[in-house]
């Protein structure tokens, strides 16, 4: 782990009076019931909804603890258990690092060793809410359709009985135990997909059903009538940590600390408010707790992270690493601004209070900020995944409001490019189907057209529309023969394209 101070105590509750007072959670961690499962342990949750529940234990107290499941790999387990689930979060902006201990995990699972027990977890009344943060590609839908994929072996496998090493197999398996039980439960997704609680909802039931259908069992009704699905808008910029960032956790806390997480000073979370039994009191640590989540959602998915996205593409094949550098660059500074004022904001009615225009400028002040680290290639990651509520549901609008949606064109332009220029490396779940759709086809004509055919992605009607086709074949062309920063270079310099 290269920990800068070899020697040094390891960040635990023995060893937290070790760390300077005014980084400990403000309250014993170790005296804190779990009354949270969450699924998806990554950076992100650990510096967003796990932070707001320790400023709501410090606050009122109470057993609000999370127990914290690992999907996939044991890295996060084998960080946090040794150190009782402690971690620290380091909140880097230009003028320098902040460092606290969140203590509000307070046990820590890794699902495929642990599947009984994780059910359990979830049958037991104690726990009144399930969150998950499992990345868009988590809940194995067609993002171009909001269902389930019917051909996905994995879930066809849970469905059929196997021990569940699905996020939709975990939520059944779990949610079944505790039917027996009858106590009602809240399912909180914390992901970028749009209408999120509605959509695992609708997920969760259609895999329900299947399994229903096999079992004989009442699961799907006992879903509809005892579980709610609250939607929320979640935000914090948190880039993948580094072993840097562990050696200078080190530095600050005065102990080693493996599990340490690197975000943003921002952060926002807008949750609707329909909790089946309780909820923290989220919004004295800053939260909105509102009925109607949408103007938030959408205008977070498609102005802040449709514009990220355009400049992981654009910017990667320009040449920047990081996204402070891509949004440094005047000329992809100019063409996101257009993306984000003449495409997006003209599709997202701004919440009470919000102006969009000075969203805009704060987004980019944040994507600014140097000392994230934030790579254009994370960014970059799982764009078939990301696309449709980025940028696709924009230009839709705005095609059937009479606008060509030109920036979000460039934008797909630039995930074609960058799909086909990955090749094999590229990092997305639907990697095989897209290079099998694009063949060997190199002319933009022949690429776009390929593309533009997986529906999975595009849906059928993008594909239909001459406008949108023409501007991205467009587009490509330009990436192709000029390459990126002077085609952002001369697009910006351009009037209108
Ligand atoms: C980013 C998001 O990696 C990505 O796709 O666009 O993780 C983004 O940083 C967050 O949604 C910000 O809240």
């Amino acid at each position: 782990m290269g920990l800068a101070r070899s020697g040094s105590a390891r960040l635990s509750l023995a060893t937290l009076r070790d760390v300077p007072a005014r980084m400990r959670p403000g309250y014993d961690p170790g005296a804190v019931g779990v009354g949270i499962v969450h699924l998806g342990l990554g950076a992100f949750a650990r510096a967003h909804a796990a932070v707001y529940t320790d400023d709501v234990l410090a606050a009122h107290g109470g057993d609000w603890g999370l127990c914290g499941v690992s999907q996939r790999s044991r890295t996060v387990s084998d960080q946090l258990r040794p150190q009782d689930g402690l971690y620290s979060v380091l909140e880097r902006s230009p003028e320098g690092t902040a460092a606290r201990v969140i203590g509000s995990v307070r046990e820590v699972l890794l699902a495929g060793d642990a599947p009984d027990l994780l059910a359990a977890r979830i049958a037991d009344p104690r726990t009144r809410i399930v969150s998950l943060t499992v990345t868009e590609k988590g809940y194995r839908h067609d993002p171009a359709t909001g269902r389930l994929r019917r051909a996905d072996p994995e879930l066809a496998a849970d469905a059929e009985g196997r021990a569940p090493r699905t996020v939709l197999g975990q939520l059944a398996a779990g949610l079944d135990a505790r039917r027996a039980v009858g106590a009602p439960i809240t399912v909180l997704c914390c992901d970028n997909v749009p209408r999120n609680g509605w959509l695992l909802r609708r997920l969760l039931t259609e895999f329900a059903e299947r399994r229903d259908a096999r079992t004989g069992g009442h699961l799907a009704g006992w879903v509809d009538s005892e579980v709610t699905f609250p939607s929320t808008m979640v935000d914090r910029i948190v880039p993948a940590s580094q072993p840097a960032d562990r050696d200078e956790a080190a530095g600050l806390l005065g102990v080693t600390d493996a599990g340490t997480v690197v975000a943003e000073p921002f952060r926002q979370w807008v949750v609707e408010d329909s909790f089946a039994a309780g909820r923290p009191a989220w919004h004295d640590a800053g939260a909105i707790l509102t009925d109607d989540v949408s103007a938030y959602e959408v205008l977070k998915l498609r102005l802040l992270n449709g514009a990220h996205s355009a400049l992981a593409y654009l910017g990667a094949l320009a040449g920047h690493e990081f996204i402070w550098q891509a949004v440094a660059d005047p000329a992809l500074n100019a063409v996101v601004r257009r993306l984000m004022a003449e495409d997006a904001a003209p599709t997202a009615a701004s919440p009470d209070g919000v102006a969009a225009d000075r969203y805009r400028e704060l987004v980019l002040e944040r994507f600014a900020n140097p000392a994230l680290g934030h790579r254009t290639a994370q960014v970059a990651m799982d764009g078939s995944q990301k696309l449709p509520q980025r940028l696709l549901d924009t230009a839709r609008e705005r095609l059937a409001a009479g606008a060509e949606p030109v920036w979000v064109c460039l934008a797909v332009a630039a995930w074609m490019r960058y799909v086909v220029s990955q090749g094999p490396d590229l990092d997305d779940p639907m990697a095989a189907q897209l290079a099998a759709a694009v063949g060997g086809a190199d002319e933009p004509e022949a690429v776009v057209r390929a593309l533009l055919g997986v529906e999975d992605v595009f849906g059928t009607d993008l594909a239909a529309s001459a406008v949108f086709r023409d501007r991205v074949t467009d587009w490509l062309a330009q990436l192709h023969t000029r390459g990126a920063a002077e085609t952002v270079r001369a697009a910006a310099g351009a009037g209108s394209p």
